[in-house]
């Protein structure tokens, strides 16, 4: 196997045994044929596109299966194989899938996706070319989460099968052709972004700042974990008046501030951490736990038979939920005890989406005008176990009083419970949100460039991002092609990016690794 697509990569190169992340063998080499299928499908209903024939169902279909390679969401070659089948379906494909899963992944071997899939290519381009590969996964997640909530582009299908059609089958060797498309990705995602945005608040309603607590109410219990709200929507009406409290998990989180999904009185609170800490903390969560997307990590006995997927995300033996009928996760809540008494927690505050942030603007704009904001600090994306990640706690603690703090995305988890005070009244700690969230905060930092009446790059805002999957490369793309200059990107720099590609996006965006939080905020406060 070869994968690179993530920041923990094995030794920062690549994982070539077994993913780090414990994706095997044939589930990459099937999740790269799958992707060459899709391409290969691409080019077909770009065609009938072009004749004037629509695929919308196909089109989705080929969002869902992308969804499926990206990190930690699914890990069941079976199910990466009905994908395949779903896809071939449609068309009548060069290289024909064989039926028995162990002929098809000797077969698939042959279509991974590797530097070499690229040769007699420059290694800038081969690099570019991953990061639209990539990219085109994050992509595809935020694309699913919008049409399954009734809002969906045809143009921004058709792009995104251009661009993977282009990654395999367009060898132009031209440098300056690949940077362009690279920020069309990042372009592609804006509007993805946007599209989920709006697909979420019409549905659910703009976020308002809302308490969650920490803590955990006696009685039953369901966990729900990943980004999907209209899941976690459909599992609220089915558990309405049962007696079972439901509890957000992860990038869920957010969820907590949405009008629409407030309003159901059994959405209790927040257990647990980020991601990476689920093996620790669902051990001791005392009902089923529903994982919408990803973070999904291999599942310990002591929980495996309690986990349920859905959607996108798999794992092998793991029982998964079709059609949202969610009563095989309600009949085990129920035969379960949950929490045997009230455990008292803290509260923390979410829900800070654009229009609560601009709701405020005019004292934010006074605040900064008097001197009492002295800097904004937008701390945020993926979380991941590696000890350099401590940096974004560190960073957050040391960043002086009169800075506030904008976050998003699982990464918050280092410090979100963490009591930072306040300005003037608002708190210096924000949550905006999940990671597609970034699209409120390029609405939040747009809306003060224009009433400060300058640059966005001129603002007194620092980028301070954390990667790990697929979706953080979409939102760097986004935030390149929006000419956002001076980020700094940590734990480490992305392994299919070559050094001539990071000394590029260094010099034209003044991208920087982070460093240590001191060294860090000297050079952005002086
Ligand atoms: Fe390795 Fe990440 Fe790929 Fe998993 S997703 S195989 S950890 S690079
Ligand atoms: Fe986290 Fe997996 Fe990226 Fe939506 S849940 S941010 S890592």
């Amino acid at each position: 196997m070869f994968c690179h697509q993530c920041e923990q990569t094995a030794k920062g190169i690549a994982c070539t045994i077994r993913g780090v992340c414990g994706k095997e063998h044939p589930t990459d080499v099937l999740q790269d044929f799958l992707i060459y299928t899709l391409a290969d499908l691409s080019e077909v209903l770009l065609e009938e596109e072009r004749r004037g024939l629509k695929n919308p169902e196909i089109n989705r279909l080929i969002m869902e299966a992308m969804f499926s390679t990206l990190t930690n969401v699914n890990f069941d070659p079976e199910r990466i194989k009905v994908y395949l089948e779903r896809a071939v379906s449609y068309f009548t494909p060069k290289i024909k899938p064989f039926k028995d899963l162990e002929d098809l992944v000797k077969q698939a071997e042959e279509y991974e996706i590797k530097p070499e899939t690229f040769a007699g290519q420059s290694e800038e381009i081969v690099s570019l070319k991953f990061a639209i590969l990539y990219a085109l996964k994050g992509i595809s997640a935020y694309a699913y989460h919008a049409y399954r909530l009734g809002e969906e582009s045809e143009e921004v299908y058709q792009t995104f099968k251009e661009l993977l059609i282009q990654v395999y089958k367009d060898s132009t060797s031209d440098l300056e052709t690949w940077i362009k498309r690279t920020l069309e990705a990042g372009k592609l995602n804006l509007i993805v972004m946007e599209l989920l945005d709006k697909a979420n608040t019409s549905n659910f309603g703009d976020p308002v700042p809302t308490k969650v607590p920490l803590g955990t109410k006696r009685g039953k219990a369901i966990l729900v974990s990943g980004h999907d709200l209209k899941d976690l929507y459909e599992l609220l009406k089915q558990t309405e008046g049962k007696g079972i409290y439901i509890y957000t998990h992860g990038e869920m989180l957010p969820a907590h501030g949405y009008p629409e999904l407030k309003k159901f009185p059994h959405l209790y609170g927040h257990y647990g951490t980020a991601w990476q800490n689920q093996q620790r903390e669902f051990p001791e969560f005392p009902g089923p736990i529903v994982m919408t997307t990803n973070c999904l990590m291999p599942p310990k006995d002591s929980y495996k038979d309690r986990l349920f997927t859905l959607g996108p995300v798999g794992y092998p033996e793991v029982k998964h939920i079709s059609d949202e009928d969610f009563s095989p996760v309600i009949e085990m809540a129920l035969r379960m005890e949950g929490f045997k008494e009230d455990l008292p927690g803290k509260e923390i505050m979410t829900g800070f989406a654009k229009k609560a942030v601009l709701s405020v603007a005019d004292k934010i704009i006074e605040a900064v005008k008097t001197g009492k904001i002295r800097h904004f600090f937008l701390v945020g994306g993926c979380d991941g176990a590696k000890p350099g990640r401590s940096y974004y706690l560190e960073f957050v603690e040391k960043a002086p009083k009169d800075t506030l703090i904008l976050t998003l995305a699982c990464g918050k988890f280092r410090f979100f419970d963490k009591d930072l005070g306040n300005i003037e009244g608002l708190p210096r700690l924000i949550d905006l949100g999940q990671c597609n969230d970034a699209y409120s905060a390029i609405q939040i930092a747009l809306a003060l460039s224009q009433a400060f009446k300058v640059e966005v790059n001129q603002l007194p805002l620092s980028l301070i991002l954390s990667w790990y999957e697929q979706k953080a490369v979409a939102i760097l793309l986004t935030l390149l092609y929006l000419n956002i200059q001076n980020i700094k990107l940590g734990p480490s720099m992305p392994a299919f990016l070559n050094k001539k590609v990071l000394e590029f996006i260094s010099k034209q965006f003044n991208l920087k690794p982070i460093t240590t939080p001191e060294e860090d905020l000297k050079a952005i406060l002086g």
